[in-house]
């Protein structure tokens, strides 16, 4: 059986499987190098190839035939991403020569990686901490270029320093207090009752680390908003232009407009990208009272769909103005609780909107008329009453998020306690898990299941 947290040689794959001008497999591990060597045209140079450099040369299978030609990027421990002598190999892209490569090296003594293992040796070997190990991951699966930068930010140990930092305060304050307290008990027996049960020395600094983890544990909708993307719904009656408009902001013809009312039955989605802001935008069917049994089915489907939407874009045919219907359904249950715009559209030949219009845009989805101000709107609804700073720091993951939030009970408990006169030794417990919980979020303080479960999410060969 294999498992995390042994320096045994690994290899993998670690661009994406199928056709490409380069492929490469990655190597690392003890003797790394020289089980490579056993296997290459130039045994000694790569033998003795100092790190950061390459090798260029055959990788060879069985009786020495040639397998592909190759560029080999050497590096020595600990100068490497994981810390160990580690190789990679560039060879051909193709399905069938990476996997001819990944067999000869299984024949050398490499066995396959583990999902992120690379990355959990380098954290196994300090070279990065656990914040960083998961920005990794992050920046594989970025899907915009905020979520990108976000991640790119905690590579750079941005995260890190400001975990860091939050706990030295609360370090500091919990050393005042064990320092207190070992000083009561002493020699102090006879201390006034205030100081005894009393207040926690250095209790701003406790409340400075208070704010700045709420500040962190507020970053986490934004950034996994950019991270993961929101769902946007197009809904509204038959005919109102919701298929032109999906159209408009897919920037494709993938929905069928014409002008009969009850064109789309089943519904449609697709990603966009919306200010930075990854978006599944769905189209779906017109809402109506309707006898037809294929139509009833897709008016059920926009109703479901518009529960899970994260915003709902309420579609209005201009021309013919809000009807008691869209009145009805803007004022019934099925939108209760979601973030609503509604969007004023065939601009080209509509009327004007009603004077009370807060929340309405006015668009065409046929000339792409106030498109641009429909997306303003819908970043700004999506990013509610957070700005979209660009340097800022935060949580993407929920394992740290949940972290955070643990510590952030704990040093509201110890605050309240202190408020109320409790004793510092039934306060500073409190303050000590505090710390431990910022201490497992950068991975000083950690169980083998943790980063077992942590790195098994990774994708092969990272
Ligand atoms: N002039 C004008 N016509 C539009 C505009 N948007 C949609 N239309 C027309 O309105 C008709 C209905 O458009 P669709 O996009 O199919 O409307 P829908 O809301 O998806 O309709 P259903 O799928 O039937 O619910 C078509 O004839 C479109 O060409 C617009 O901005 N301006
Ligand atoms: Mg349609």
């Amino acid at each position: 059986m294999t498992f995390y947290g042994e320096d045994s040689p690994i290899a993998a794959l670690a661009t994406p499987s199928g056709q490409g001008a380069l492929a490469i497999v990655r190597t690392s591990g003890k003797d790394a190098v020289d089980r490579l060597a056993s296997c290459f045209s130039a045994p000694r140079k790569l033998r003795t190839a100092p790190g950061n450099t390459v090798v260029y040369g055959w990788i060879l299978g069985k009786n020495r035939s040639r397998v592909d030609e190759t560029l080999v990027s050497v590096f020595r421990a600990p100068k490497s991403y994981t810390g160990e002598d580690a190789a990679d190999i560039s060879c051909h892209g193709g399905y069938a020569v990476a996997q001819a490569v990944l067999e000869t090296l299984h024949d050398a003594g490499f066995r396959d990686a583990l999902p992120g293992e690379f990355t959990f040796r380098a954290f196994m070997n300090n070279k990065i901490d656990l914040t960083r190990a998961e920005s990794v991951k992050e920046i594989v699966s970025a899907k915009s270029g905020k979520a990108h930068s976000g991640a790119i930010r905690r590579l750079s140990g941005g995260l890190e320093a400001e975990i860091r930092s939050i706990k030295e305060k609360l370090v500091r304050v919990l050393a005042g207090a064990e320092l207190f307290l070992d000083y009561s008990e002493d020699e102090y027996m006879e201390t006034d009752a205030d100081e005894r049960t009393g207040s926690l020395p250095d209790r701003a600094r406790a409340w400075e680390a208070h704010a700045a983890l709420q500040d962190l544990s507020a970053s986490f909708r934004i950034e996994n908003l950019y991270q993961e993307g929101a769902f946007a719904v197009i809904a509204g009656r038959p005919n109102a232009g919701k298929s032109s408009l999906f159209n408009r902001l897919v920037k494709e013809d993938r929905a069928i407009v014409t002008e009969t009312p009850g064109t789309t039955r089943d519904w449609l989605e697709a990603w966009i990208a919306i200010e930075g802001i990854p978006v599944r935008l769905a189209d779906t069917a017109g809402i109506r009272d309707s006898e037809d049994a294929v139509e009833k089915i897709g008016v059920e489907r926009s109703l479901d769909l518009i529960t899970c939407a994260d915003v709902l874009l309420y579609i209005v045919d201009g021309t013919t103005g809000l009807s008691a219907e869209d009145m009805q359904f803007l004022h019934s249950g099925a939108v209760e609780g979601t973030p609503l715009i509604t969007v004023w559209n065939k601009a080209d030949i509509a009327r004007e909107m009603p004077d009370n219009s807060t929340g309405m845009v006015r668009v065409s989805a046929k000339t792409g008329e106030g498109i641009v101000k429909l997306s303003a709107l819908i970043a700004e609804v999506l990013l509610a009453d957070h700005g979209a700073e660009d340097e800022r720091i935060g949580v993407a993951s929920a394992r740290q998020k949940a972290l955070i939030d643990k510590a952030l009970t704990y040093t509201a408990d110890a605050l309240a306690m202190a408020d109320t006169g409790q004793a510092l030794d039934i306060i500073a417990p409190s303050l000590r898990e505090a710390v431990n919980c910022l201490g497992e979020i950068t991975g000083e303080v950690s169980t083998t299941d943790i980063l077992d479960v942590m790195f098994s999410s990774f994708c092969v060969g990272k």
